[in-house]
């Protein structure tokens, strides 16, 4: 079952090395482990299911990089892609037909699109989105929803989800007053809010953005109609609707959340699993909104590395790999299984907790729930949870270490695998109950 006790990974010198020289020693914050009280873990290498520490010791992992990964660490097609690739040359700063298939798949794959501009990350994406919204309504306000997360453009820091939810950070100094002004808020999945919203800035609005399935604050997902009534009230409100499925794209559907509910945006933003764990993104929509975007029309974006090869090999190799298995049933079932028998372990112990899996993303929060909020999720035990993930995280199973995150799942994972991962969510829960780490 488990592996036994571990030291806790990061124990190396690599914690005090990189703390010397980066902010919190990581590239990314939620990468620290803070919230968890463990030093960061130190990857060395992947291999499918797994990832590897600097010392050696593997994890089950459920981060897969923050989801980009849905065939596992070193897919072998997407290996060979980016190898095949690398050879003809880094980066062109030249058009190249690789941008132009890639494109062409999600096109045919994602409801919303017939022309897409690829960036290199889901930050650019989603504000190069909203830029391009702006110009095409001549209106400034947005509306995000509370624990939403779309990265960390400056309009975007406000009652955001992820990093500036786990870190408890009051959005972000630096980011100008007169900017969050033009950023509104509501709760995930409260209509009679949105309404509100659009009854007083309605004709000011530009964007409405969204995470169809919301992944930054634990996973929520969409209450029925939800995602329709803010295609409604977009729609009476003449402002864009904008699904952010960086995340969700070609986990909770292969066309997205888009194609599962069956309600369809004004632009689309796209991002992890698209460039197989490359820095690839794109923003994406219909002809007549798209062609606004330089040099066809004046709405400007540009990026040295958009549409690299390396990365466009990359994502091209996975969806080629998800259109030849179409792995997607099973991945849900397998995510379902997954949070069952987790919910089940709680349940045996008297631990309130609630979850879901949607497609291969999947969440579980200690909390009696439903969670359908970012105030809801936030009701969660967070101290229970960081004792409960040491636990794990001692067991050989390596989670997102924060409550407000989705866990994700790849074809790489088994069911022994997923039998694993209940035992030791089990063994942890005990562990954490008593108070034993
Ligand atoms: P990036 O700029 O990190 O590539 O993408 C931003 C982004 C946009 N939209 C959604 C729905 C996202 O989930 C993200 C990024 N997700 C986080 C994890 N929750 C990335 C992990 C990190 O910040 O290191």
């Amino acid at each position: 079952m488990s592996a036994g006790p571990r030291q806790p990974a990061g124990a190396s010198d690599w914690v005090r090395r990189a703390r010397a020289v980066m902010p919190g020693g990581v590239s990314s914050p939620v990468r620290a482990f803070g919230p968890v009280g463990l030093p960061p873990l130190f990857a060395a290498r992947g291999e499918g299911a797994r990832i590897f520490d600097d010392a050696g010791r593997g994890y089950l992992d459920y981060v897969l990089s923050w989801g980009p990964l849905i065939l596992g660490h070193a897919a072998p097609p997407v290996v060979e892609a980016v190898t095949r690739a690398a050879r003809d040359g880094m980066s062109f700063g030249a058009c190249h037909a690789g941008e132009v298939e890639l494109a062409e798949r999600l096109a045919a794959w994602v409801p919303g699109v017939e022309m897409v501009r690829f960036v290199n990350s889901g930050t650019e994406a989603t504000m190069s989105a909203v830029r391009l919204a702006r110009a095409a309504t001549g209106r400034d306000l947005i509306l995000k929803f509370e624990g939403c997360y779309h990265g960390h453009a400056d309009g975007f820091l406000v009652v955001a989800g992820s990093g500036v939810a786990t870190l408890s950070l009051p959005d972000s100094p630096g980011v100008p007053a007169a900017t969050s002004a033009l950023t509104l808020t509501a709760p995930y999945n409260d209509l009679e809010a949105v309404d509100a919203v659009l009854a007083e800035h309605g004709p000011r609005l530009a964007a409405v953005i969204v995470e169809p399935v919301a992944g930054n604050a634990g996973l929520i997902p969409p209450r029925k109609g939800f995602l329709q009534g803010l295609r409604d009230a977009c729609d009476r409100a003449g402002a864009l609707l904008i699904f952010d499925e960086v995340m969700t794209g070609f986990r909770v559907a292969r066309g997205g959340a888009q194609e599962r509910y069956g309600a369809t945006p004004d632009l689309t933003t796209l991002g992890k699993v698209v460039g197989a764990g490359l820095p690839v993104a794109a923003y994406a929509g219909p002809r007549d909104l798209m062609r606004r975007v330089a040099p066809e029309g004046p709405v400007y974006q540009a990026g040295t590395l958009s549409g690299n090869p390396l990365g466009m090999a990359a994502g091209l190799a996975q969806l080629e790999e998800l259109e030849r298995t179409d792995p997607f049933a099973a991945l849900e079932r397998r995510a379902s299984t997954l949070v069952e028998g987790i919910l089940s372990a709680a349940r045996a112990r008297g631990i309130p907790a609630c979850g879901a899996a949607v497609g291969s993303m999947w969440g579980v929060f200690f909390t009696e729930g439903p969670v359908f909020d970012f105030d809801g999720a936030r009701r969660a035990d967070a101290e229970l949870f960081a004792r409960y993930y040491r636990a794990c995280f001692e067991r050989g199973v390596f989670f997102a270490p924060s409550a407000f995150e989705a866990g994700f799942l790849s074809t790489a994972h088994t069911d022994a695998d997923i039998e694993n991962t209940v035992a030791v969510a089990g063994e942890a829960m005990d562990a954490a109950l008593a108070g034993a780490n």
